[in-house]
């Protein structure tokens, strides 16, 4: 007689090679079968976990990814769950740097405070924005001044 998993071959107890003898005994979508002595066990796949505890047979369920302690995706992203991967949305206003990280989009004023007191903002195409002061105007300590050439004539003049 042979312990369980165990099959007598030319007199000797040989491991059952589960996994082979029965291609199916774990569901191949979710896991892959690995042959243990005397047992087998069905590994998860990447996306797929078993709950503590669960016997090495036991199948293996999607994970919410979107549940996680720690967010997988970034900020200015929303986590949709899928079963065996998650995807990561960008927001509006925001653009995709990798799969789970997007990123305001800085080319775009919409996203854009202008510093500056007084500066508009304008859009350069597909280059990153500026912070301008009106034509009328010039920036002087992080604010736009009407008649700065006019002071910068007068501080040109008097200081040495
Ligand atoms: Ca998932």
């Amino acid at each position: 007689m042979c312990k369980p998993g165990y099959i007598k071959v030319n007199g000797i107890c040989a491991d059952i090679p589960d996994c082979t003898n029965n291609s199916t005994i774990c569901d191949n979508a979710t896991s892959t079968c690995e042959d243990t002595p005397g047992s087998y066990r069905c590994n998860c796949k990447e996306g797929y976990s078993k709950p503590p505890g669960a016997t090495p047979h036991a199948p293996c369920v999607n994970i919410n990814e979107c549940a996680a302690s720690s967010p997988v995706c970034s900020a200015g992203s929303q986590c949709t769950d899928s079963v065996g991967s998650f995807m990561c949305s960008c927001l509006p206003g925001h653009v995709r740097i990798s799969s789970t990280v997007c990123s305001i989009n800085a080319t775009r004023c919409e996203n854009i405070n202008c510093t500056t007191e007084g500066s508009v903002c304008r859009e350069n195409g597909n280059n990153a924005v500026t912070c301008d002061c009106p034509s009328n105007k010039a920036k002087k300590q992080n604010k736009c001044l009407r008649y700065y050439k006019f002071i910068q004539r007068l501080v040109q003049t008097f200081l040495p």
